[in-house]
């Protein structure tokens, strides 16, 4: 029997469920996605279903960690899957292809470890868009930087990550000498949930393993260059850990492309969201236009060049997301948005 506690389930689910839920209906948690099929952790142990197909206004498109209500088929011989819980958290970007759409990469994470490696994968510019993912879901952000073991410079980048994370935990870790890991346990709780998110190749499944002292994953066997790392990992899967806590393990991802970032952008760079509301121009192009706070900043040194680069691309990346935006769907984050700062009050109070 599967104690539902364990895997998360929780008051505000609880409340959820009471508001929405009929007889006859029994919730579970998506625990492994492989496309048509879901296995699901019910009390009734695990079960399999078929992915529901998707509605038009997305309230289906479900991911791991999701929290669904379920029913006997009318065959009587498997289970369907009848709605959604609302999410507390969800890490998305947006998805690959043409059409603007949103896709959730992990749902009800309380804490995201943002994974890259001490060597060859490092870099601060990718790691920014993570962060602002990462603030955006609502789940608590951690930086872990993995393969300390082969990286001589550990400490320097480290302290290059506390810079550019303001208020974010960082660790150098390693899952071969266990260096670190002792100190990202403090996140492993009973019925919470960590997701483990990056590239390709950083190590996130050997660091599941490690952390369960067990082999519960498959991780690349031959060891090689992280920067050309082969997919592993095909699908999403959420472990339970043998000392309780849960792990959201993810396919290495090639790109991150933002989605929803009201909260995550304001955190990453308020300070040059300011500077550039301080010009003497309010149409000012930040290039020559006298009284530009921004190119001032920059000639003092306040302002790093390379950051400056990386928010002028995001703001692009942005403005050609939202041009293709529909009202409807803005209207539907602007209330994401709003439950999103509810639970930000709830981490700065300590809770997560
Ligand atoms: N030296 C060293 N190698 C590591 C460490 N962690 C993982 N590796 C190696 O890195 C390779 C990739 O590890 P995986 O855990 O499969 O990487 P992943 O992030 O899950 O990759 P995907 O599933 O493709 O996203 C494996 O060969 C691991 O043995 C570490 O801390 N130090
Ligand atoms: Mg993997
Ligand atoms: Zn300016």
């Amino acid at each position: 029997m599967i104690n539902l506690k364990d895997y998360g389930w929780n008051d505000y689910f609880e409340g959820e469920w009471n508001r929405k839920a009929d007889e006859g209906m029994f919730p579970g948690r998506i625990i492994a996605d492989f496309g048509q099929q879901l296995r699901i952790a019910t009390g009734k142990g695990e079960l399999s279903a078929g992915r529901p197909i998707a509605r038009g206004d997305d309230s289906m498109q479900l991911a791991v960690g999701d929290w669904v209500a379920l029913e006997s088929s009318l065959q009587g011989t498997g289970v369907v899957i009848r709605f959604v819980l609302e999410r507390r958290t969800k890490f998305s970007r947006a998805a690959a292809g043409i059409e603007v759409k949103e896709q959730v990469v992990a749902a009800n994470a309380d804490t995201v470890f943002l994974i890259q490696s001490l060597n060859r994968d490092f870099n601060l510019r990718r790691l920014e868009r993570y962060l602002i993912a990462a603030w955006d879901s609502g789940a608590l952000p951690v930086v872990v930087l993995t393969k300390a073991d082969c990286c001589e410079d550990a400490a320097e980048k480290t302290s290059l990550v506390y810079a550019a994370a303001p208020g974010v935990e960082v660790f150098a870790i390693s899952s071969v000498t266990g260096q670190g890991i002792e100190e990202i346990r403090k996140y492993l709780l009973p019925g919470k949930t960590v997701a483990l998110l990056g590239s390709s190749g950083v190590g996130k499944s050997t660091l599941v393993n490690r952390l369960a002292g067990e082999e519960l994953l498959k991780t690349q066997s031959i060891r090689q260059d992280d920067s050309k790392g082969r997919h592993t990992t095909t699908h999403r899967e959420l472990v339970l850990l043998p000392g309780g806590g849960l792990l959201l393990d993810t396919p290495g991802m090639r790109m991150l492309s933002l989605w929803e970032t009201d909260t995550g952008m304001d955190i990453m760079f308020g300070d040059i969201e300011q500077l550039v509301e301080s010009c003497r121009f309010h149409d000012c192009r930040h290039e020559n236009e006298p009284g530009c706070a921004v190119v001032e900043a920059l000639a003092s040194g306040k302002l790093e060049k390379k950051r400056w680069e990386s928010w002028q691309k995001l703001q692009k990346e942005l403005a050609h997301l939202e041009a293709k935006r529909n009202g409807k769907l803005r209207l539907q984050e602007k209330q994401w948005g709003r439950q999103i700062a509810k639970i930000q009050k709830e981490h700065s109070k300590g809770r997560f």
